[in-house]
């Protein structure tokens, strides 16, 4: 199975990228973690793009904050699906890298998760790598089915306490 290239743009990232993590590894996923900036160190966020498709990755997960460049920077240099992640920051919510990394010009995309989606990443990135893949899918109707029961159970404690 293809590798699944996860960049974040400062260790202070990961806490949200514990929740993709955790996503790929349940549902048996190889990937790879790696702190690289478009800012700090763009020439190796560059290289890692570059090389990402020879080196066995099918989707690049990057997850950054405030000017949040990092996505847009990787899928410049790729053309592997990148989904991006926007972290919140310590000012405004996450309206900042949210923007930064939505609002991408024609030409190049990035499929923009949630603020703090890590999971929803997860997700969307397996979701790709199963259209080749149907063991994967099959794995994922199954964490589907999972999840949806255990919101059925929240809704039976629920219903016991206030109804
Ligand atoms: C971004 O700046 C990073 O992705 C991070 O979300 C934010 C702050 O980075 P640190 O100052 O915590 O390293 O580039």
């Amino acid at each position: 199975m293809k590798k699944v290239g996860i960049i974040m743009g400062s260790d202070s990232d990961l806490p949200v990228i514990e929740k993709t993590v955790a996503i790929l590894k349940e549902l048996k996923i190889p990937y790879e973690v790696h702190v690289y900036s478009a800012h700090r160190t763009p020439e190796q966020a560059r290289e890692f793009a570059v090389t990402a498709r020879s080196e066995g990755f099918g989707v690049l997960i990057a997850a950054a904050g405030m000017a949040a460049h990092l996505a847009g920077a990787i899928a410049a240099n790729t053309t592997l699906p990148v989904i991006g992640i926007p972290c919140k920051g310590p000012v405004l919510d996450g309206l900042d890298a949210l923007l930064s990394t939505v609002q991408m010009p024609s030409g190049i995309p990035v499929a923009t998760v949630a603020v703090n989606g890590g999971a929803n990443a997860a997700l969307l990135a397996a979701q790709i790598l199963a259209v080749e893949d149907a063991e994967l899918a099959a794995r994922l109707d199954a964490k589907r089915a999972s999840d949806a029961a255990g919101v059925l159970v929240k809704d039976r404690i629920i219903m016991e306490k206030l109804n």
